[in-house]
């Protein structure tokens, strides 16, 4: 066997060791497989473990003597029995968590944890996750893909999971994959798909060949609470199973699947189940045996429900061989389009997984209406950590404030009340938000890799964090967890100069990156196939359907139901009716919803083409105030680490610059309407 060379000494991420924890003393009471993980996590810490709660700093309690076995809740949590709970009390002499099961314990030992390190308020409050699911999916591939490497829109380096052709199982290799577990727990993540969705020959083979390893990787991550699933192939019965055809409605295919679903049960107990990309950018799925997505959901539900395994459905379905020419196809309705009719036609395992937005994970796009469109559906949101069309962890851009405005999301009732996220518009009945409406929890695409800090760009650990945090509890304010994150992984306290960098430099970034970049919702105008840089007509004469129709006069497309493809429509009142008018679409998605003159003024007041200007410049100023911070916290860190981020922060400058001179010189040249205030345009 070939033997892999030992991986660099990776970054704790935000679970340095703590020193202010050393020496307290701590009771742990009852068994369970996860209580040992924390009884391991105490020492690791340095905490003296003592028999009796009642004298111990850190006491962790069961709530019942009775431990529910290390099962699983599949269930929404509002309607599930209250699993992964747990009561922390927090005072200023002692540290108590009263937990419900193992999963409460693990995840309430890190929330005891954090609110010492940070220096948490006292008082004492029950968490439960919002959702019982919390994912990550990893596209990682074993072999390295001639196009997409080793990790389709990875930043980060090589996959921890694969490595030239092989899965990674070397004591190394698991050693880091427990420490990936390890910080997943202390977010509450509990679940990851460790391949790609799109399924190539090789990676087919995890099902089968591989399963022994894999079952290696799944037990890594056991301790911390995290099962394991897989992506496959539609067309694995022909690719593994020597059958002639896939066709779901096939006996043959059906007891592929079911021996499939038998065999990763006996190697991995408690396997999740399946993610699956079909019918999708050439990915194989049903439509090829004129079968519908839930006929081809239902055949993979049936063979892994008699093991308690789930299906992740993508919803990610649209034309990618579209003609340019053609204006009446319209890509941001297609997931809709697909599967809305599907409603209520899903197994009850099955999880159909929604992309946050209704074309593909631009820096702004309105929150997709498929979350609620299928009401007998569980449907899960997928996010995207990894930051392909956002920057490419290059680019220092904090995210939490994005995913918290879409979690929020109400699209049965109007906006929130400015600074009362939870209060609405008077009238509005129905106040559910998207992290209500994704009763088959949240996943996201994440972004790490074998990079010795895991995802390339130091600041975008943030991310990762911000994400599992807002995935237990969607309520969480995104700039309190940027802050939470800071002084967790630098033990800074907030006076602390340093605390204070790293907010400024991450706060607003994501704001930034949008000024600079395509404007007011248009999205795309980035280099084919790479994702990376301007390129304002990359895709405009392309097939994907990702088109912003900019000529001399305007730009925009335009979705209204009057006189366009009509995607307006899909959202519930009152939204559909505000996207249907410029004056009542917000400014950040006009261009998404309507074609408009560049003369058009916007509620800011601005004219359209004049923001473009005003944005693009005032972007690149904003910038290069993030390079002057980081320079003056020179000294402050670690040099390696400094280094990286001023090395990230020089290519951010350049990149914002390319940026803002070709939108503001190709949409000067277009609209022959000079700057106001004069700036240079080329
Ligand atoms: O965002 C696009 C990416 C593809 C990806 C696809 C998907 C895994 O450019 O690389 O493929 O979405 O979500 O399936």
């Amino acid at each position: 066997m070939h033997q892999h060379p030992t991986p660099p000494q990776h970054h704790p991420l935000w679970l340095p060791p703590a020193p202010a924890l050393r020496g307290l003393t701590v009771a742990i009471a009852g068994e369970h497989p996860l209580l040992d993980t924390v009884r391991a996590e105490a020492r690791r810490e340095g905490l003296t473990l003592v028999d009796d709660p009642g004298t111990a700093r850190i006491a962790l309690v069961p709530e019942s003597p009775a431990l529910p076995d290390a099962g699983v809740t599949t269930q929404n949590a509002a309607t599930a029995a209250p699993t992964e709970t747990f009561t922390l009390a927090h005072t200023p002499t002692r540290t108590t968590v009263t937990y419900t099961d193992g999963p409460g314990a693990l995840y309430g030992w890190f929330a005891a944890r954090r609110a010492l390190l940070t220096h948490a308020p006292h008082g004492t409050a029950t968490h439960r996750p919002h959702a019982a699911l919390r994912m990550l999916n990893h596209w990682d591939n074993v072999d390295i893909h001639p196009h997409m490497g080793q990790v389709e829109r990875g930043y980060a380096g090589g996959s921890i999971f694969f490595e030239r052709g092989e899965v990674r199982t070397s004591a190394a290799d698991l050693e880091r994959i427990g420490d990936y577990g390890r910080a997943l727990a202390s977010l509450g993540i509990n679940r990851i798909s460790i391949n790609n969705v799109n399924v190539h020959r090789r990676e087919a083979r995890l099902l089968t060949d591989d399963l022994p390893r894999v079952a290696a990787i799944a037990a890594a991550l056991r301790p911390w609470g995290v099962r394991l699933h897989l992506s496959v192939s539609f067309s694995s019965p022909l690719l593994l199973g020597g059958l002639d055809t896939a066709d779901p409605l096939d006996a043959s295919v059906q007891a592929f699947w079911r021996d499939a679903a038998d065999r990763v049960y006996r190697a991995i107990p408690d396997f999740g189940g399946f993610v699956i990309k079909a019918d999708s950018e050439g990915q194989p799925g049903p439509f090829a045996y004129q079968r519908s997505h839930a006929d081809g959901a239902n055949l993979l539900a049936r063979a892994l429900s008699p093991h308690g395994g789930l299906v992740h459905w993508r919803a990610f379905v649209y034309n990618h061989r579209q003609d340019w020419r053609d204006r009446s196809t319209d890509r941001a309705r297609a997931a809709y389009d697909h599967f809305a009719p599907l409603d209520g036609e899903f197994d009850d395992n099955v999880i159909v997984q929604v992309k946050h937005g209704p074309m593909d994970f631009q820096a702004r796009e309105p929150v997709s209406p498929v979350l609620a469109a299928l009401p007998r559906t569980r449907v899960a949101l997928e996010l995207q950590v990894t930051q392909e069309y956002t920057g490419h962890q290059k680019h220092a851009v904090y995210l939490g404030r994005a995913w918290a405005e879409i979690l929020r999301f109400a699209p049965f009732a109007g906006p929130a009340v400015p600074g009362r996220p939870s209060q609405r518009a008077a009238g509005a009945s129905d106040t559910r938000t998207i992290a209500d409406l994704a009763t088959g929890g949240i996943t996201a695409v994440a972004n790490i890799g074998d990079d010795a800090c895991w995802t390339g760009h130091p600041l975008a650990q943030a991310n990762l964090y911000a994400y599992g945090r807002l995935a237990w509890d969607p309520q969480l304010d995104p700039i309190a967890l940027l802050d939470e994150w800071i002084a967790l992984t630098f033990a800074a306290a907030p006076s602390d100069p340093l605390a204070a960098t790293l907010h400024s430099l991450l706060d607003d970034s994501w704001e930034t990156y949008e000024s600079y970049t395509a404007p007011l919702g248009v999205g795309f105008m980035v280099t084919p196939h790479t994702h990376y840089g301007p390129s304002v007509d990359g895709y405009e004469y392309s097939p994907w359907g990702t088109y912003h129709f900019a000529d001399r006069d305007g730009i925009g497309v335009d979705r209204t139901v009057a006189t366009g493809t009509g995607f307006a429509g899909q959202y519930p009142e009152p939204w559909a009716r505000a996207f249907e008018r410029p004056g009542t679409t917000p400014d950040a998605l006009l261009l998404f919803f309507h074609h408009v003159p560049y003369t058009h003024e916007l509620r800011s007041g601005a004219t359209v083409i004049q923001h473009i200007y005003d944005t693009h410049f005032e972007g690149v100023e904003r910038v290069r105030a993030m390079v002057d911070a980081w320079e003056a916290a020179a000294g402050g860190v670690d040099p390696g680490l400094f280094e990286r981020v001023r090395e990230r922060l020089a290519e951010q400058l350049r990149s914002a610059i390319e940026w803002r001179d070709q939108i503001n010189t190709y949409f000067w040249r277009a609209s022959g309407i000079p700057d106001a205030r004069g700036r240079t345009l080329y």
